[in-house]
């Protein structure tokens, strides 16, 4: 099926910054969509996302990418039958800069998941299901959720040390009861930070956001959440997003950490303690995008029981989760293909973690639309788990119930 048209124009992300709506038609005259998200703590090496500058939206328009669309990327695939996997690569030979900055990597993934919804329709297929048969995945298992529940660092303003707290339940048989048992500790969760006068608006990420005096609260306010809802450690683990690139300071090589000035040793010896008080089973971004030596201590110290998973230190590179696995750096993967640019750069990634036998965890922004592509990704690359945010906000739950009801059609027509 040829593609006849393809569409670019700007919307808002949840917090209200412009990004990229992409629409591309096919000849029978239907269309897909596509929405780029965008992240506020941002890995030093990922791709570039084009924005204008100058007064307008507090330079953070997106029209020159939309040019770059319209100019650069269009023409080149209009009036040709759909091919996502070929034209993504044609894609990504548009611009062999090191971080996308000639074309945009908002401007290039808007495209490419474009074209990777647009070749599932044309074959009639679901988008996980075009995926896993492009990937031959003949089996398909849901992802466990990483349900965020506390929003600190960038994604709040409560001057809280750690980025995420995450309730992980690992136990569960379903991805339905996964959100069932979720969304329970989510309720009891609310109801113990009220009891203690605390806030429960939420920050950016749909988790709660209250001031909490040091990082381990939020520890012992979600364990007894867990405990309160009926369930314990042989169900659920807690995760940590600590994106501690965000309050290294270079020039001295030290964490500023709960008021604290730390040595990497020092925050490493904080991990293990909460390690050996709370059931934590993993930690993402626990050090700086550049402390390598640390991140492969902290792995032979605690990757037996624990997913040291790299974000910032990774941002879905290739490259890089090759330079950490010949370190033994760590051992599982955030996946988001806005840090790379294209679709097929994001498979490429988990496609290297599955062969090391990583761990890989298909991520949303903290900038997000409604646009549930991530969902079907994690599912057709058969991502571990998915982290989407917490049990609030439209454009988290959009992902999570894209999910339940993928898994409510293909259990029904097992049945
Ligand atoms: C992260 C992400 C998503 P951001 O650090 O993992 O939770 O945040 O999109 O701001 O980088
Ligand atoms: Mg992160």
């Amino acid at each position: 099926m040829k593609i006849s048209e393809i569409h670019a124009y700007e919307i808002y992300d949840s917090r209200g910054i412009p990004t990229i709506a992409c629409e591309l038609f096919l000849e029978s005259g239907e269309h897909v969509a596509s929405a780029v998200p965008s992240g506020a703590s941002v890995g030093k090496f990922e791709a570039l996302e084009l924005r204008d500058g100058g007064d307008r939206l507090n330079g953070k328009g997106v029209k020159k990418a939309i040019d770059t669309i319209y100019q650069k990327i269009a023409p080149q695939f209009i009036g040709r039958e759909i091919e996502a996997l070929i034209m993504d690569q044609e894609l990504i030979a548009l611009d062999d800069s090191a971080q996308k900055k000639k074309l945009g990597a908002n401007a290039m993934l808007a495209v490419s998941m474009a074209l990777f919804r647009g070749h599932a329709l044309s074959l009639g297929l679901e988008l996980y299901d075009f995926m896993a048969r492009s990937l031959d995945y003949d089996e398909m298992t849901m992802p466990v959720p990483m349900i965020n529940v506390f929003n600190g660092g960038r994604h709040a303003t409560n001057k809280l040390s750690v980025q995420e707290y995450l309730l992980i339940p690992y136990g569960a048989r379903s991805f339905a009861q996964a959100m069932e048992i979720s969304v329970e500790i989510f309720y009891e969760l609310k109801k113990l930070l009220e009891q203690a006068g605390k806030n429960t608006c939420t920050g950016d990420e749909g988790g709660f956001a209250p001031v909490f005096n040091n990082s381990i609260e939020p520890l012992e306010f979600l364990a007894r959440a867990i405990q309160r809802a009926g369930y314990d450690s042989s169900t659920v683990g807690i995760g940590m997003d600590v994106a501690a690139s965000e309050f290294y300071d270079e020039k001295c090589g030290e964490y500023l950490f709960d008021g604290k000035r730390l040595k990497a040793h020092e925050l490493i010896v904080w991990y293990i303690e909460q390690c050996h008080k709370f059931p934590i089973i993993s930690l993402e971004d626990p050090l700086a995008q550049e402390d390598w030596l640390f991140w492969v201590e902290l792995k032979k110290l605690l990757g037996s029981e624990v997913k040291i998973v790299g974000d910032d230190l990774l941002v879905t590179s290739a490259t890089r989760i090759n330079h950490a696995i010949e370190l033994d750096a760590a051992n599982a993967a955030i996946i988001k293909p806005n840090q790379v640019g294209t679709v097929s750069e994001a498979i490429q990634a988990v496609l290297l973690c599955q062969e090391h036998g990583w761990t890989t965890i298909a991520s949303h922004r903290s900038g997000e639309t409604p646009d549930t592509f991530m969902a079907d990704f994690a599912l057709g690359v058969r991502a571990n788990y998915v982290k989407f945010g917490g049990c609030s906000h439209g454009e988290r739950l959009a992902k999570y119930n894209r999910l339940l009801q993928i898994e409510f059609f293909k259990s029904t027509l097992m049945r």
